[in-house]
């Protein structure tokens, strides 16, 4: 089989091979591109290693962009990047298409098993002056990879290199690259407000251009619940009717919830639903109030308190609703995970939330997935196959690493998007932390607080939203922290550096412009300005 697919890959470059001899018999075009440097592009995350070779690659109307065939997801990264290149420069670059006339550079896109890239999400770029090669083992490899290619697409033409040609000047050489953590991710709550299916795929866009490849769900809170649950339909029609600030709340049909993974999914972004539970229930509990175990007189809430709902852990009901709820979920959730919560029971025993951990730990599994909980869920009897998200408190997290779980990083002190970058924030809160910009990025995760880093499954930065009501707000907290917190979770300690950061970022403005995303332009950044005047093609 892997030999199969290696013959294949050589026989599709030696095509490709010949087919560029022969468009150069065709026409000799010699370019003298002014020198080049790789190695000071602004990427973000960072690569592992960048080899500058100094010359250019031309990107123009004589490129095109061949995948390797039959091997699942080649030919849609192959596409998706045309799209993105001609989203930023208009240009109509051809994917698998056989006889083109005039072709003088390719950008070939290669599934192999051969090439060790150093893990499923690593790649490796060449770049010279008439092709670019991507090798990855596999597509969600090249996905990242042509993020990275992405990056490096100039803003602006040259259109004084060929006459009569508009040629975007690539920088040649050579990039290895592969993440340091598995799990890169960022939460949105869309219980204490909801965001529609179009903002979040908005979300996804741009958390996708900076490899990120997990999109938590908070879907459930005291405030709302806003996934439809079909044995269950109360739960949206009463419980998804409201939110923060008494709005009308709102909740994703099953289509809705598809319609949003099949995206993440084109982005090779896995999504991880989360129900919040046995605290955090109002909104189910006002839609069936047997699930009640608190004994106060249940109405719908809109306010911002924390830590005064719980299930009644003792009944009976309350676990075949959790299995209802848990089996149409894992029916309709790829992804290995679901994540129960487990946060701030306040109200709830101790001994209750125990039993009521291990008991949903085990419904979980029933149906083939995965655990997450918040810390807390540490204090249970749970097996080392769950995981625990580190938010508050290390106690927990050190209670995890004795059982031998694997950890999520969400600091609320470093990692919390909802948290206030200063006193003149216009939006976030500040029970934690003001977290400035620098402050986001200047920390390190793989040693935080003594959790070993074997434990680390990744670093995921929550995005909590009672104080944020709409897509711009949204932005306005997540960006640019959560630029940084992707060089975090991908990039090694070695190869960070908040100087060097920092001039990255500043140059993030092209793309964030094109993409209308309303970021906080933070006083510690020397944006760069915007001279020219983008026309907006298209989404990027
Ligand atoms: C704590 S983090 C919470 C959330 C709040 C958040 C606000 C966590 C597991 N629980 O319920 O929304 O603080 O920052």
């Amino acid at each position: 089989m892997v030999r199969s697919r290696a013959i294949k890959t050589l026989v599709t470059l030696f095509f490709v091979i010949i087919f560029m001899a022969c468009s150069k018999q065709k026409k000799e075009r010699v370019i003298n591109f002014p020198k080049t440097d790789l190695s000071l592009e602004n990427f973000i995350p960072k690569p592992l290693q960048v080899i500058p070779s100094n010359n250019g690659f031309a990107l123009d109307k004589y490129t095109a962009i061949y995948t390797s065939k039959n091997v699942e997801g080649f030919d849609e990264v192959g596409k998706f990047l045309a799209k993105k290149i001609k989203a930023k420069t208009n240009l109509d670059v051809q994917v698998n298409v056989n006889d083109l006339p005039s072709i003088e550079t390719v950008i070939y896109i290669n599934q192999s098993d051969s090439i060790n890239v150093g893990g499923k999400e690593g790649y490796q770029l060449h770049i010279t002056q008439d092709s670019i090669i991507l090798n990855s083992n596999t597509a969600a490899g090249s996905f990242r990879g042509i993020q990275t290619l992405r990056q490096i697409i100039p803003e602006t033409s040259n259109d004084t290199l060929v006459a009569g040609t508009k040629i975007w000047t690539i920088p040649t050489g050579k990039i290895i690259d592969n993440p340091q953590f598995e799990y890169r991710g960022s939460m949105l709550d869309v219980a204490r407000h909801f965001f529609s299916v179009e903002d979040v795929k908005k979300y996804i866009d741009i958390l996708a251009y900076y490899k990120y490849n997990v999109l938590h769900l908070h879907l459930s809170d005291d405030q709302g619940w806003r996934l439809e649950i079909k044995s269950w339909p109360k739960l949206t029609e009463i419980g998804g009717s409201t939110e923060v600030g008494g709005e009308s709340g709102g909740f994703y049909t099953q289509e809705d919830y598809t319609e949003i993974i099949d995206y993440a999914a084109k982005h090779h972004i896995t999504v991880i639903p989360e129900i919040d539970m046995p605290g955090h229930t109002n909104a189910a509990s006002v839609s069936y109030p047997i699930l009640n175990g608190n004994g106060r007189k249940l109405e719908l809430y809109q306010g911002t308190e924390v830590g005064f709902s719980t299930f009644n852990t003792r009944k009976d009901t309350v676990y075949t609703f959790i299995d209802d709820v848990i089996r149409e979920i894992a029916a309709l959730t790829p992804g290995p995970y679901i994540h129960i919560g487990g946060d701030e029971s306040h109200v709830t025993k101790k001994p209750d939330y125990i039993y009521f951990v291990n008991k949903v730990e085990k419904i979980v599994q029933k149906y083939n997935k995965r655990m997450i909980g918040w810390d807390e869920v540490a204090t249970a009897d749970i097996d080392s196959t769950s995981i625990a998200q580190f938010w508050a408190s290390k106690k927990n997290a050190q209670a995890a690493v004795d059982k031998g779980m694997k950890i999520i990083m969400s600091p609320a002190k470093k990692a919390y998007l909802d948290m206030k970058y200063d006193t003149l924030s216009k939006h976030g809160l500040h029970w934690a932390a003001y977290i400035p910009v620098d402050t986001a990025y200047i920390w390190t995760p793989e040693s935080y607080e003594g959790i070993p880093i074997k434990n680390i499954l990744g670093l995921e930065a929550p995005l909590w939203s009672e104080t944020i009501s709409n897509i711009e707000e949204l932005e306005y907290l997540a960006f640019p922290r959560a630029i940084g917190y992707s060089e975090l979770s991908w990039t090694t300690q070695e190869n960070r550096d908040w100087e060097n950061y920092k001039v990255r970022l500043a140059n993030q403005t092209p793309f964030l412009d094109r993409m209308n995303v309303k970021y906080y332009p933070s006083k510690l950044i020397d944006w760069k300005k915007n001279k020219n005047k983008y026309k907006k093609i298209d989404k990027d």
